[in-house]
């Protein structure tokens, strides 16, 4: 397949850089290679957009290396029938896995109390941290059971939480799980609320002043989805103010800008939107998109009789 025109417009893991390079012709600009480019892998986070896809003519599949479509204009692609593929499953259990990290660093301080032993502090004042908030047997609510929605409930089941949620429809696989019909109403039901649903035009800003309120003082938020889904500006004052306890986040509104007032605040556990970004799992996910290009241009005819 060394013949068939690649397009990676942007650095990646080097793993699937290399990859690329030997499997296919690996192209990284499209100015003057348009015309032969027939597949173009793009990060989630950067996407493609309707320009950078009428800008390839003859491109055939469009590989997402990373779970996230928000960012990527598949009416553009429907219109053209450019086949998209992204890179489920294999990014599940991490993405959960930094949920939990979110939830159990900020309800016990963790940050905050390796710094009290690295500064000196613990020798110096003699005295343990200040208490701290207990994780396990409190109520998880997940806004969004889908795949990472259901590995956090898992997780947090472990620690004998309960579990409550909103989704667009009611999962019925998970029965032993309350469901809320309004994201609202899930927040003023639990103690604990993980962002872990897709971005889209209905979840943009889902998390809004009145959802940071019913969820309240005691409640932390944890966000694993996409920035966007939180007001961020809200977040800060609920955040300030007292009317939410505590945020959790791996993803913000404009990446990677941070809202500077939350560097401030000891009730917050910032990531720089590390969900997926562990050596196994980004080899898993570079395979994933090498099979996905694979399976497209092996499963086509090689050659096309005409009869
Ligand atoms: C990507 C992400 O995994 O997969 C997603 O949707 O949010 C990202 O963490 C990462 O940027 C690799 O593309």
């Amino acid at each position: 397949m060394e013949s068939i025109g690649v397009l990676l417009p942007y650095p990646t893991f080097p793993y699937l850089e290399h990859q690329l390079q030997s499997r296919f012709n690996l192209l990284r600009a499209s100015t003057k290679h348009a015309a032969s480019i027939r597949a173009a892998v793009v990060n989630a986070v950067d996407g493609a957009d309707a320009n950078f896809i009428h800008a390839l003519p003859m491109l055939e599949i469009l590989c997402i290396y990373g779970v996230g479509l928000d960012k990527i204009d598949l009416r553009s692609c429907a219109e053209r029938g450019i086949r998209v593929t992204n890179t489920p499953d294999v990014i599940t259990d991490e993405t959960a896995d930094v949920a939990m990290a979110l939830i159990i660093s900020l309800l016990r301080r963790i940050c905050q109390c390796d710094l009290y032993v690295r500064s000196g502090n613990w020798k110096r004042q003699g005295s343990s941290y200040p208490l701290t908030t207990k994780f396990s047997g409190k109520t998880v609510g997940i806004l969004g059971l889908g795949r990472i929605g259901k590995a956090v409930a898992k997780r947090a089941e472990a620690f004998n939480c309960k579990i409550c949620y909103h989704s667009r429809i009611v999962k019925t696989e998970c029965g032993s799980y309350k469901y809320y019909p309004s994201v609202v109403e899930l927040a003023s039901n639990c103690d604990i609320l993980v962002v872990a649903c897709s971005l889209t035009v209905e979840t943009h800003h889902i998390i809004n002043r009145e959802v940071m309120n019913a969820l309240g003082p005691k409640g932390v938020l944890i966000n694993v989805g996409r920035g966007k889904h939180v007001d961020e500006a809200e977040l800060v004052s609920a955040l300030i103010e007292g009317r939410l306890g505590g945020a959790g986040l791996d993803v913000f509104h404009d990446e990677p800008d941070v809202s500077q007032e939350l560097f401030g605040l000891d009730n917050v556990v910032l990531l720089p939107h590390v969900g997926s970004a562990t050596v196994e799992t980004r080899t898993a996910m570079a395979d994933l998109v090498l099979a996905n290009l694979e399976a497209h241009f092996l499963a086509k005819p090689l050659v096309t009789l005409v009869l």
